[in-house]
């Protein structure tokens, strides 16, 4: 092999070993650059007669070209490599299964909530909303429940220190009754005229207006164990007219029960109690007569005959307005809908639990 054959074969070998385009064109500089070995063997030939001038040159030439084209190969399979390797780290396999997304679906005692306003709507009954942050006056005062009367202990509040902005008490609801009072304050101002024509009507024609309402909503008391939660949920009820009475309370409660749990035979009990805010009072119990609680007296609802302080309070005119309230759980009746024993599942944000309800 002459000098020029073993050069082109010299660059060849060290582009070869070059691993990218920058390795690549610091080799080339060796042999093509201004003080490579090519220019280096043209400046040579300065002493050389015309004759030997154009054998050497077109012989340089030659391995001067040879390096040329082995430098282009080199740069093609470098940016092959480069394009090959992309490729394989951005590979897509479509023949593997797809990501799914897994549908989410309503809480379970959502679900009995959008169950219990279905249910009392149909029996015309409104549903009303308001704030968890409540004033001292309609979570307490308003419902028949002065400042440091002992009933206020039957309910473990948590209150909420807001600067004292106002100087007024606030805590969070310990039950939705607050909503209410709202309700029947707002319901006075929209029917303005019909509450105004009942009032001024002396022939006993122009019925009042009723107070038909739900109030379902998250409540808090300090309160943390298997069955009660420091958060859970309340749906109260309120029906005040001119003539309504505990029978219409039997009525309609055995009518909610019956449809909610979805059995005719189911059976109630009315049992005597005491609280604040009506009197007479009573806790509801129901009974299945068949399935795996058939027997028992399972507690869901408190109840009773609204008390006229409340009536007042809630704007409306005690000797003309008579009805009744009750409360419930749905957060229990979530329980004893599906059989879960402990409370607490509800609010752990555990999927295992929750999407067994889907
Ligand atoms: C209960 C039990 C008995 C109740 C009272 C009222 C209102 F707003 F009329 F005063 N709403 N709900 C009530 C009555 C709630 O829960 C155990």
């Amino acid at each position: 092999m002459n000098e020029l054959d073993s050069l082109a074969a010299t660059a060849r070998a060290a582009f070869a070993e070059a691993r990218t385009p920058a390795e690549l064109e610091n080799a080339k500089a060796q042999f093509l650059g201004k003080s490579g070995r090519i220019t280096e063997l043209m400046k040579g030939m300065a002493a050389l007669s015309v004759e030997e001038k154009k054998s050497r040159g077109a012989a340089i030439n030659v391995a001067k070209q040879a390096i040329e084209s082995a430098l282009t190969d080199r740069r093609q399979q470098l940016a092959d490599e480069e394009l090959s390797q992309q490729l394989r780290a951005e590979a897509l396999d479509v023949s593997l299964p797809g990501r799914r997304r897994i549908p989410g679906g309503l809480h379970p005692v959502s679900r009995t909530l959008e169950r219990i306003e279905e249910i009392f709507s149909s029996m015309g009954f409104d549903v009303a909303d308001g704030p968890e942050i409540e004033s001292d006056w309609h979570s307490f005062t308003s419902l028949n429940n002065p400042p440091n009367h002992p009933a206020r202990s039957m309910q473990d509040t948590f209150y909420v220190d807001l600067n004292g902005d106002d100087g007024i008490p606030y805590n969070l609801r310990p039950h939705t009754s607050p909503m209410q009072v709202r309700y029947a304050h707002q319901h006075i101002k929209k029917y303005a005229a019909e509450f105004a024509a009942a009032a001024a009507d002396t022939t006993g024609t122009v019925k009042a207006p009723e107070i038909r309402v739900i109030a379902p909503g998250r409540t808090y008391r300090v309160d943390s164990d298997a069955t009660h939660s420091p958060m859970f949920h309340q749906c109260e009820g309120l029906w005040l007219g001119e003539n309504v009475s505990f029978k219409d309370l039997k009525v309609v409660f055995t009518d909610f029960c019956r449809t909610f749990f979805e059995r005719d035979d189911l059976v109630l009990r009315f049992r005597p109690s005491f609280f604040p805010f009506t009197e007479p009072s009573a806790e509801i119990d129901i009974q299945f007569a068949s399935g795996p609680l058939a027997g028992r007296w399972l507690e869901v609802s408190g109840s009773g005959q609204v008390h006229p302080n409340v009536v007042r309070n809630m704007g409306l005119d005690p000797e003309r307005y008579i009805g009744f309230a009750f409360g419930m759980g749905p957060d229990r009746l979530t329980m004893l809908r599906y059989g879960v024993n402990d409370l607490r599942l509800f609010f752990d944000g555990d999927l295992r639990f929750l999407s067994q309800f889907q």
